[in-house]
């Protein structure tokens, strides 16, 4: 198998594509040119109470200020259930299977309508107002899908958490976001394992003390076990909000009024929150999601993506309901308690569109072809990826094997920042190549950047850049616009810089190549490695550390961490406490796969980690180190491989 394959769209008679190629064309062109018209055109896939009547005002120059549709009025909510109640109320809006309790939940849309508003009713009663932030901490329960839901009717800012956030992490976030409320589970199974919500949530509020503006936290209960509530801040989720009553009036949203923030992570500093405005949101969900994965009825969307990630809010919330699909959830592991776990799921829950992580398909895999026959999976037609490069032997497996060469694989490239896919095929309309996110959806335009500033054109590789604005970008970064600036549109004066780099090929299809900074990316989950640093930086134990992402056959990289001890601190620092220190103040997800400690690291003569080389040494590639003679101490390099070689 080489790059060089190609699947013609035509490979897939019985999927029907939403158009044909001409037509994919003429969409295009009338995006280049007249960009407004086209986007006023796609914001009819949602309700307005006001139509907007303009499309992109703002500059990516100077202090970059950027809307979309800034005259137009509307409700999320209103977008993902109201305008459906007409047409859709019977159907499953929700399958929400729960692995640890054996059973399973469908709210059809009439059900969640009522669900949403019960909810808003009883935030508003906690004294939860338009533009209030709520934070929300939950596993992959209907009541996570509700809570986005009922924040966006009353006009709450939902801030939503993963659970694998230490409490340290979630401390940081409630005071950085002010939020008023929380809406946490009692605790989840992660496999064998106990993730502690509450336990967190607890101790966070504990930590942030009078930082923290929360003022109320519903708990849903997830186990039988008892939970210590907190009287007066701590209320049951259904023992509360049930009483409330089942309709609320939606609050009226300006297009440009904040819908949600979600905390990621940059190549510099702590964690940053991305801002997402409400009607450029919901119309770049509906359209990136209807490009894609076009709702059809009897249709099962399922995206194994926690909601706490953006893939979670626009391919799991957003994007299917605003479409009036049925999406599903699951708090499943791939390959736990057997082989296979997840085929059962499809072949149980008749899944048609299954959207996953390139690590998941890499797991699956692992288990052999044997388990995929042993299903019958022909509920499928169509296959999705996103959130880190998939390798082509991954792409095939899962286009041969699990999809048996039926259903088109969509392979999306996308970020927390662009909120909806950017670059992904529009399937059985384009031919699709193992390994590329083909290229930019309609009306978006991406450029590569060589080092010298300047556009490419052809075939070649560069920083990858988006051109023009697109309705789902994000608008700033919580209370740091100037960080917002530097960020994404220092680099490149003009122009949306995404972090990655990226290849183009003769056909014009994009390949990533992986961030050109210093964040790495582990089975999908986006981690600083100046977070890492810092966390160890404020411990006295430990001089200097160099954290560096390494190729790893599953979860794409992980994180190797090569640190100095202090020779004079009065207690010694092993691995393991480097290890421990790292999930407790990020999170478990962060724990490196390695932790070397070292005498010294890599620099060069004006004292610059070369990362370079740490990269190379911790992925045991000592053949090709490169040339060595800009380093003040050469020999250390030695010493480093020794290191890494003896712990291998
Ligand atoms: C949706 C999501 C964004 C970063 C992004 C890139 C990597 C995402 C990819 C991909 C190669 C794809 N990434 N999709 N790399 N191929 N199809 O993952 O958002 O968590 O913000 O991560 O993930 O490096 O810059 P987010």
């Amino acid at each position: 198998m080489t790059e060089h394959t190609v699947i013609p769209a035509g490979a897939y008679p019985h999927y029907s594509a939403i158009m044909t190629p001409e037509q994919l064309q003429a969409m295009r062109a009338h995006a280049q040119t007249d960009p407004d018209a086209f986007w006023l055109e796609q914001a009819q896939r949602v309700h307005w109470f006001k139509n907007p009547t303009q499309g992109f005002v703002g500059s990516f120059e100077n202090d970059v200020s950027i809307s979309w549709f800034a005259d137009g009025t509307l409700n999320a909510s209103v977008c993902c259930i109201d305008q459906h109640l007409t047409d859709k109320r019977d159907q499953v809006a929700l399958i929400s299977q729960r692995e640890a309790e054996g059973r399973s939940e469908s709210l059809t849309y009439r059900d969640l309508h009522e669900r949403v508003c019960r909810l808003a009713n009883a935030l508003t009663y906690l004294g939860v107002q338009k533009g209030d932030r709520v934070a929300i901490c939950l596993p992959m329960v209907s009541e996570a899908v509700v809570s986005m839901l009922a924040c966006t009717r009353i006009g709450a800012v939902h801030v939503v958490m993963f659970g694998g956030c230490s409490a340290d992490a979630v401390a940081e976030r409630l005071v950085d976001s002010g939020a008023r409320a929380v809406i946490t589970g009692s605790m989840a199974w992660r496999g064998k394992k106990i993730v502690p919500y509450k336990e967190t949530l607890d101790e966070a509020l504990q930590k942030a003390g009078e930082n923290s503006n929360v003022k109320a936290m519903l708990v849903v209960r997830t186990s039988d076990e008892a939970v210590p509530m907190l009287p007066g801040r701590d209320y049951d989720y259904h023992d509360f909000v049930d009483h409330f009553e089942a309709d609320f009036i939606p609050v009226p949203m300006n297009a440009e009024d904040p819908m949600f923030m979600l905390y990621t992570s940059g190549s510099t500093g702590k964690a940053k929150a991305v801002v997402h405005a409400t009607g450029g949101y919901m119309v770049w969900a509906a359209y990136t999601m209807g490009m894609v994965y076009t709702h059809q009825p009897k249709d099962v969307l399922w995206c194994t993506a926690d909601v706490a990630w953006i893939t979670g809010h626009t391919s799991v919330v957003y994007g299917p309901l605003a479409n009036g699909g049925t999406t599903m959830i699951s708090d499943s592991l791939p390959t736990f308690p057997a082989p296979g776990r997840w085929l059962d799921l499809i072949d149980a829950y008749k899944v048609t569109m299954l959207f996953t992580a390139p690590t998941a398909v890499r797991a699956m895999m692992a288990d052999g072809d044997a388990e995929v026959n042993k299903r019958d999976l022909s509920s499928l037609r169509l296959l999705g990826v996103a959130g880190e490069p998939i390798n082509p032997d991954a792409w095939l497996w899962y286009h041969d094997v699990v999809g048996k060469k039926r259903c088109p694989v969509a392979d999306t490239w996308w970020q927390t920042e662009t909120a909806g896919v950017v670059l992904g095929p529009v399937p059985g309309v384009q031919s699709l190549k193992p390994g590329s996110a083909t290229m930019a959806l309609p009306g978006v335009e991406v450029a590569l950047v060589n080092t010298e500033g300047r556009r490419e054109e052809g075939p070649a590789s560069g920083a990858l850049c988006i051109v023009r604005s697109w309705p789902g970008q994000c608008r700033t970064l919580w209370k740091d616009h100037d960080r917002f600036r530097q960020a994404y549109f220092s680099m490149v004066p003009g122009l949306y810089f995404t972090g990655d780099g990226a290849r183009r090929d003769e056909d014009g299809y994009y390949w990533i190549t992986g961030r050109m900074d210093d964040v790495i990316n582990i089975a999908g989950h986006r981690l600083g490695t100046a977070e890492v640093e810092d966390v160890l930086g404020e411990d006295h134990r430990i001089v200097e550390s160099a954290a560096v992402g390494v190729p790893h056959a599953v979860k794409g990289q992980a994180l190797v961490v090569f640190a100095i001890p202090c020779k004079s601190a009065a207690t010694e620092v092993n691995e393991k406490d480097i290890s421990r220190l790292i999930a407790s103040q990020i999170g478990r997800y962060a724990a490196p796969d390695a932790v070397y400690l070292v005498p010294d690291l890599p620099r060069t003569r004006s004292g610059k980690i070369v990362r370079r080389l740490l990269r190379k040494i911790a992925s045991g590639d000592t053949e090709t180190l490169g040339d060595l003679s800009a380093l003040s101490d050469a020999s250390l390099v030695e010493t480093l491989c020794a290191f890494v070689q003896k712990q291998a």
